[in-house]
């Protein structure tokens, strides 16, 4: 059964959320009902339509600062309050960051992605990311943020640097967000984006799921995203890495089953963004990353580590897509299709 493509209505309007929306919770969790096998054939048949089904894109990460962050975010191990062992570690200096884009960009890697445990950079952290930045674009390399809420100015001081994205996620539904964070508002999360939107700057927004949500709140999520007033071109769905020490460190984990049908619907609700198989991996079967990609993702982070923890070795990943005839993406899609992200050129035969 195909359910039609509905008539746009948001369930609410607030910050960043407008009139003008193709699906309501209802209908996204409807989908998440559909049979297994319905639903990943139709979110596959929009893939084929609107994507290289047979292409991922192969980002890569830095932690630029890690750990020591005062937000009390459930899932993080770089929340200062928790006790998780990372080690806390001030700002890179711009050498390393540097030498670290140039190894990326010598294994092929086209964009650089800089992530920062802050609540949100001091006016005072812009001119020294911005450097990295500049560096980093220097390369010829596309570069990404992750830097958490921006104050004014901000995104536009980061996108005259050169900035092509940055990621901020919602994370969780609206109606979810206060179990798992306390030190913000998912309004602030909005106010961040439409900032992002203004400077001009794509969006990379996304969530977690495996943080005991119901599945009407996984719907919850993929709901807002479509309510956002443009639909963020790179969406990471990323499935809790369950860390010691933080407060969902005994999360039940989600069935492998019901994560992929959160990519099938994601894919379908928004057909044109990139959708990014982002943190968790490392405890996923072969077998279900291939559900995924059947699904509809087209991204992955590559490279042994994300920000803190263990993501698989570049080469099983290789091998992986090789086994599955996928290739990695040697340059950006084009807009329309979806956007620019980042891309190893590396080729395997
Ligand atoms: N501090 C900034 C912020 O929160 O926006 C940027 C860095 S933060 C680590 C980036 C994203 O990583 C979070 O929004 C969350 O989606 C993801 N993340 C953090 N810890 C995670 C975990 N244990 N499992 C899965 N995703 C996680
Ligand atoms: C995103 O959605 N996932 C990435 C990226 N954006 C920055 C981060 C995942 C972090 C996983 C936990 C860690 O390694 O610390
Ligand atoms: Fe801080 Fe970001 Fe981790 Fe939340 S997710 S504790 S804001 S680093």
């Amino acid at each position: 059964m195909h359910l039609p493509l509905p008539k746009n209505r948001p369930v609410e309007a607030g910050p960043g959320v407008t009139e003008d929306h193709a699906w309501t919770l209802e209908t996204i969790e409807a989908l998440f009902d559909e049979p297994f096998m319905a639903l990943l054939a139709r979110a596959h048949e929009i893939h084929m339509a609107r994507h290289d089904p047979h292409a991922v894109q192969l980002s890569t990460l830095l932690s630029v600062k890690t750990g020591g962050c005062p937000e009390d975010c459930a899932y993080c191990p770089q929340a200062q309050r928790y006790h998780t062992g990372v080690e806390a570690q001030k700002l890179l200096e711009l050498g390393e960051v540097v030498a670290s884009a140039r190894a990326a960009k010598a294994a092929g890697a086209t964009r650089f992605c800089m992530g920062a445990a802050w609540r949100g950079p001091k006016d005072r952290d812009i001119p020294k990311v911005a450097a990295m930045i500049r560096e980093i674009k220097a390369l010829g390399m596309e570069a990404c943020a992750t830097l958490g809420l921006l104050g004014e100015g901000q995104a536009e001081a980061l996108k005259a640097a050169g900035l092509d994205y940055y990621n901020h996620n919602i994370d969780t539904a609206p109606d979810y967000y206060g179990e798992i964070i306390h030190t913000r508002e998912f309004k602030d999360r909005l106010n961040t984006l439409d900032q992002i939107r203004q400077a001009g700057l794509k969006t990379c927004c996304g969530g977690i799921v495996g943080m005991g949500e119901t599945r009407r709140q996984r719907a919850g999520l993929l709901h807002a995203l479509t309510c956002l007033p443009q639909a963020p071109q790179s969406v990471p769905i990323n499935q809790l890495v369950p860390v010691p020490g933080t407060p969902l460190a005994d999360a039940r984990p989600l069935d492998p089953f019901e994560f992929i049908r959160t990519i099938a619907v994601a894919r379908i609700v928004l057909p044109d963004s990139v959708v990014r198989l982002s943190a968790g991996r490392q405890q996923m079967s072969d077998e279900m990353q291939a559900w995924c990609f059947f699904a509809g993702a087209g991204s992955i982070f590559v490279g042994d580590r994300l920000l803190t923890t263990p993501n698989p070795a570049e080469d099983h990943d290789l091998a992986l897509l090789k086994r599955l005839d996928l290739h990695p993406m040697d340059r950006p899609p084009t807009e329309g299709g979806t956007l620019q992200e980042t891309t190893l050129t590396r080729v395997h035969s």
